[in-house]
């Protein structure tokens, strides 16, 4: 583990220009910071993609196109605390649908809170949480047959690059059978005005998820990045779509990295690309499902039209 990110962060200080993977955001202190992001008055996405879960349940639960006495399985790929399927879960029940829940997540605390919190909101729910990585856990399920419906929300697939979102999803369809489901909430291409401020909010809680990289490779690396010397800076450029967010080095300064055992230097004004935040719109999905074996059976948006879920039909 230690040994992936010593060489990732060695392999990205050494390219040009610089680059560090946004997968390493996430430890202790960069979790609760993403939930302060969440939080934003700013960061839209999640409340979108509630409205859609708490208004569109209905519409969502009749593209899954379920029957009440078949079992199924309801497979989601990083959890969190769940704020969102807890409203389709909740439906799901007063239905009398019957299913299994499964949130898979690399964290088993999260597991552990999301577990007692579904426990006492619906206690009839089967709740099976499966601590690890999605495509292993996905392999250990394939056996049971049973239908499959796999959430990935959130827009996480937005910090992957299109080719990779393809292998990711193709890859996710050799996990199933036909007639399964992948809902895939998804963030859609618009303006500038409302994207950007989402990754610079006027708290400065995502510059301190993004200098946060740095302080990690500090602490578990050894190395001397000043975090004065740097600054957040995102970027969005409506015509593609993309969302980036960037690591300025505002003096000329070197940083040595004691575990690699190499000290890089940075020009006054460098940058270090730190994340993608992908947008989409039906074509962008289109091409990303062609070489997979999905098509779009549904697209369901918030009132705003801000966000989408597609649902994904294994053919
Ligand atoms: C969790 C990947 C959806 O890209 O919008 C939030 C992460 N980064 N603010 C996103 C994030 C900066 C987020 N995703």
């Amino acid at each position: 583990m230690i040994e992936t990110f010593k060489n990732e962060v060695k392999k990205g200080l050494e390219a040009n220009p610089k680059t560090l993977p946004s997968k390493y955001f996430y430890d202790k202190k960069g979790d609760a910071l993403f939930v302060e992001i969440m939080n934003l008055p700013e960061y839209y996405l999640t409340r979108s993609e509630l409205d859609i879960f708490k208004n569109k349940t209905q519409q969502l639960i009749q593209t899954f196109d379920l029957k009440k006495d078949t079992y199924f399985e309801l497979i989601e790929l990083g959890a969190g605390d769940g704020l969102k399927t807890k409203e389709l879960l909740k439906k799901l029940d007063s239905q009398n649908f019957k299913f299994d829940y499964f949130p898979i997540d690399i964290s088993a605390n999260a597991l552990h809170l999301l577990k007692e919190d579904l426990n006492t909101a619906i206690p009839n729910l089967s709740v099976k949480t499966q601590q690890g990585d999605y495509f292993e856990v996905l392999d250990s399920l394939k056996e049971s047959k049973k239908p499959k419906v796999i959430l990935f929300l959130g827009s996480n697939i937005g910090n992957m690059t299109d080719d990779l979102a393809s292998e990711f999803i193709y890859k996710l369809g050799a996990n199933l059978l036909a007639g399964d489901k992948l809902l895939l909430g998804v963030d859609l291409i618009k303006s500038e005005e409302i994207v950007l401020p989402a990754y610079n909010d006027s708290k400065g809680i995502t510059a301190a998820f993004n200098i946060n990289l740095l302080d990690r490779i500090n602490r578990e690396l050894k190395s001397d990045f000043n975090l004065n010397n740097f600054k957040h800076q995102p970027e969005y450029d409506e015509k593609d779509g993309v969302a980036k967010s960037f690591i300025i080095s505002t003096v000329e300064q070197s940083v040595e990295v004691k575990t690699i055992g190499k000290t890089y230097h940075f020009a006054k004004g460098e940058k270090i690309h730190t994340e993608i935040s992908r947008k989409y719109n039906d074509e962008l999905i289109e091409k990303i499902i062609e070489n997979t074996d999905f098509s779009i059976e549904n697209k369901i948006m918030d009132s705003k039209g801000y966000f989408a879920d597609y649902v994904l039909i294994r053919n």
